[in-house]
């Protein structure tokens, strides 16, 4: 059997359920996930490997329309990361309706080099005659056949996974058999620190943070020691993280060491700071500083 391999786009709306489905087909978390729009703000590369080749899945903000200079960042990361690939997985969302997003993802899409698989995500909500009637309607937009999925159950993954690898060329291994990741340990430990924000906390709170590692030990008792800064634009957003007796600060702490844990297989001492750098969406320099920007 021949190697193939290559680089596979995942694009969409927010929260159609893009991360869920890389870590559904890696079949590890390398990506957060959130029940809010917008969770993703980089491009992320996410590599399974396996006898019949390699696919390096990128992981992408979803597409919205932008209000402040993250949001541009986010965009320009999302549409960057269709140059030079193999594949685009455009994911849509099964239990909800082909929307104005959708129709502007297609258009800039549709005359693209690289080839398009559709997929639509979510099935687990809807009745089979739904589906059989969204996925008609899908496959009108589109002119092409769409794939129905559950990420989130894993409903049809395998199959999405056969059908990339239809796609792919014979190519190289890119990547080490053990790497699952571009990321470095730093910013995996800050996105899960973020992802707990972003289930705990509403409305403005979880899109004003920023979260960096300052410092990663590995310590004489043979735990880990990191400490992390949860950057917020506002003096209230400050109260909120930090909760009534450090009670919400101490659930972000709790949440997270729990995962860092199990991501690294030892004891973790997570220390977490709360600071205020107002304004930092809208500021280039702070953007940067938070790995927002190139
Ligand atoms: N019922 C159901 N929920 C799903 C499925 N896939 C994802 N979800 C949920 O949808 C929400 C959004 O999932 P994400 O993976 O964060 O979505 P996303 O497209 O990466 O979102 P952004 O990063 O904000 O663009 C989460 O609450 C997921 O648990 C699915 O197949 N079925
Ligand atoms: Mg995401």
């Amino acid at each position: 059997m021949s190697y193939k391999s290559g680089f596979v786009t995942v694009i969409g709306r927010p929260n159609v359920g893009k991360s869920t489905l890389i870590n559904s087909l890696v079949g590890e978390k390398i990506n957060i996930i959130s029940p809010r729009p917008q969770t993703t703000r980089n491009s992320i590369k996410a590599i399974y490997t396996g006898d019949e080749g390699q696919i390096i899945f990128i992981d992408t903000p979803g597409i919205h329309k932008a209000r402040n200079e993250l949001d541009k960042y986010m965009l320009e990361e999302a549409y960057g990361s269709l140059d030079g690939i193999d594949l685009i997985i455009f994911l849509l969302d099964g239990s909800t309706y082909w929307g104005k997003n959708d129709q502007m993802i297609y258009n800039q899409i549709k005359n693209s080099k690289s080839e398009i698989i559709y997929v639509m995500n979510k099935i687990d909500k809807i009745s089979n005659k739904d589906l059989i009637k969204k996925q008609q309607k899908y496959s009108e937009k589109v002119g092409e056949d769409v794939i129905p999925i559950s990420a989130l159950n894993n409903k049809n993954v395998d199959r999405l996974k056969k059908e990339v690898f239809s796609h792919l060329p014979e190519g190289p291994q890119y990547y080490p058999d053990d790497m699952i990741t571009d990321q470095i340990e730093r910013f995996v430990f800050a996105e899960l620190i973020r992802e707990k924000i972003f289930y705990l906390t509403r409305e403005e709170v979880p899109y004003g943070v920023a979260v960096l590692v300052e410092e990663v030990k590995e310590r004489e008792n043979e735990d880990y020691y990191i400490r992390a800064n949860i950057y917020v634009e506002k003096k209230s957003h400050k109260g909120i993280i930090i909760g009534k007796n450090g009670k919400m600060i101490k659930k972000i702490g709790k949440d997270a060491r729990k995962e860092i844990e199990d991501l690294m297989q030892t004891k973790v001492y997570l220390d977490l700071w709360v600071k205020i750098l107002k304004d930092w969406r809208e500021k280039d320099n702070l953007l940067r500083r938070m790995g927002y920007k190139s």
